[in-house]
C-alpha cells in the first residue's frame, strides 16, 4: 500500500485492494485438484454464455477492448474479491446452502478476518473511546435444529462503523475494531454491544466503481452486520443481519438480503440506544 502526503488514496479503494491480500493470505493457500473433466465442463460452459452473448448483442472491437482494459484494471486496482462478491458470490451461497433446514445464511464479502479477540458471551466489541453510531445490544441464542442449546457455539461479528468503512482495510482504524469473538453461556446465550453500522458504498475509484458508473447502477449496500456462527458437529453459518427502512435493503448491489435476516431493532428502555433479538439455528453436520 502507498499513501503520497496531501493527497491520501481515497480510503474506499485500499479496502479494495487489501482484500486481495487477505485472500491470499487466509483462502489461496490450500490447492483444491478440480477433477479435469470438472474445469472441462465449467469452462467450456462459462465461455459459451460469453460468445452468446456476443453473437446476440453484436459485441464490437471496441466494446471488446474495453473490456479487456477493465479486466486489466480489476486486477491492478485489487478488485478482484471485491468484485466477485458483490456479483457473483450469492449464488455460489446459495447453491451451497440450499439443503439447509436451520438459519439462513448469506455471503461473506470481502471483509471478514479470522481471529477477532474473545469477549465472553456477554461483552463488547472493540471499539474507539466515543466511536460514532447508535449504540445496539444485541441478544440472542444458538440452537440445533432439534432445538438444543448449543453451548459451545460461538460467534465472531464484523461490521463496518458509522461511516460505513471496516478495520484492516480502510486505513486510519485501530485493528480489530468493530470485530469481536463471541461464546455463549449454558444455555446458548449472548449479549454483544456494538453500534448501528452505516450503508456502504462500493468504493467508487476502483474497477468495480467504473463499472458501476458506466453501466449507471448504484453502489450501494445497505447496512449489515456479519456473522459466522460455529458450534461442533454443526456445520458453519456465515450469515449477514439488516435492519428494516434502510434504502438498499431491496436494491443491494450485492444481491445478499433475505427477508429471514431482517432484524427488528427497539429503542432500549434505557434510552441508550437499541436493543434487538434475533437467534441462530445451525444445522448439524
Ligand atoms: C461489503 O461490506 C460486503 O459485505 C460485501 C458483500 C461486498 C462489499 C462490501
Ligand atoms: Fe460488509
Amino acid at each position: 500500500m502507498t499513501t503520497t502526503p496531501h493527497a491520501p488514496a481515497p480510503p474506499a479503494a485500499e479496502s479494495g485492494a487489501n482484500a486481495t491480500q487477505r485472500f491470499k493470505t487466509d483462502k489461496s493457500t490450500h490447492p483444491v485438484n478440480t477433477p479435469k473433466e470438472r474445469v472441462d465442463l465449467l469452462a467450456r460452459e462459462v465461455l459459451d454464455a460469453v460468445h452468446n452473448t456476443i453473437r446476440k448483442h453484436k459485441v464490437t472491437y471496441d466494446e471488446y477492448n474495453a473490456l479487456k482494459a477493465w479486466l486489466i484494471s480489476v486486477g491492478e486496482t485489487g478488485e478482484w474479491p471485491l468484485f466477485l462478491d458483490v456479483w457473483v458470490e450469492h449464488v455460489v451461497e446459495e447453491v451451497a446452502t440450499e439443503h439447509r433446514q436451520g438459519n439462513k445464511g448469506s455471503i461473506e464479502g470481502p471483509y471478514y478476518v479470522p481471529g477477532a479477540p474473545h469477549r465472553g458471551s456477554h461483552g463488547a466489541v472493540p471499539m474507539r473511546q466515543n466511536e460514532a453510531g447508535t449504540p445496539l445490544r444485541w441478544r440472542g441464542r444458538v440452537t440445533s435444529t432439534d432445538g438444543h442449546a448449543l453451548e459451545h457455539a460461538t460467534v465472531e461479528l464484523w461490521q463496518a462503523d458509522a461511516d460505513g468503512l471496516y478495520s484492516q482495510f480502510a486505513p486510519g482504524i485501530p485493528d480489530w475494531n468493530l470485530r469481536g469473538t463471541f461464546s455463549v453461556d449454558s444455555e446458548g446465550r449472548f449479549e454483544i454491544r456494538t453500534i448501528r453500522p452505516a450503508p456502504y458504498q462500493i468504493p467508487t475509484d476502483g474497477a468495480c466503481g467504473k463499472l458501476i458508473a458506466a453501466a449507471g447502477w448504484h453502489a450501494w449496500r445497505p447496512a449489515h452486520l456479519h456473522v459466522k456462527v460455529s458450534a461442533p458437529g454443526h456445520e458453519l453459518l456465515t450469515a449477514q443481519l439488516y435492519f428494516p427502512g434502510d434504502e438498499h435493503n431491496d436494491d443491494d448491489i450485492a444481491s445478499a438480503v433475505k427477508p429471514e435476516l431482517m432484524l427488528n431493532p427497539r429503542p432500549a428502555p434505557d434510552g441508550d440506544g437499541d436493543i434487538v433479538h434475533y437467534d441462530f439455528v445451525l444445522d448439524p453436520v
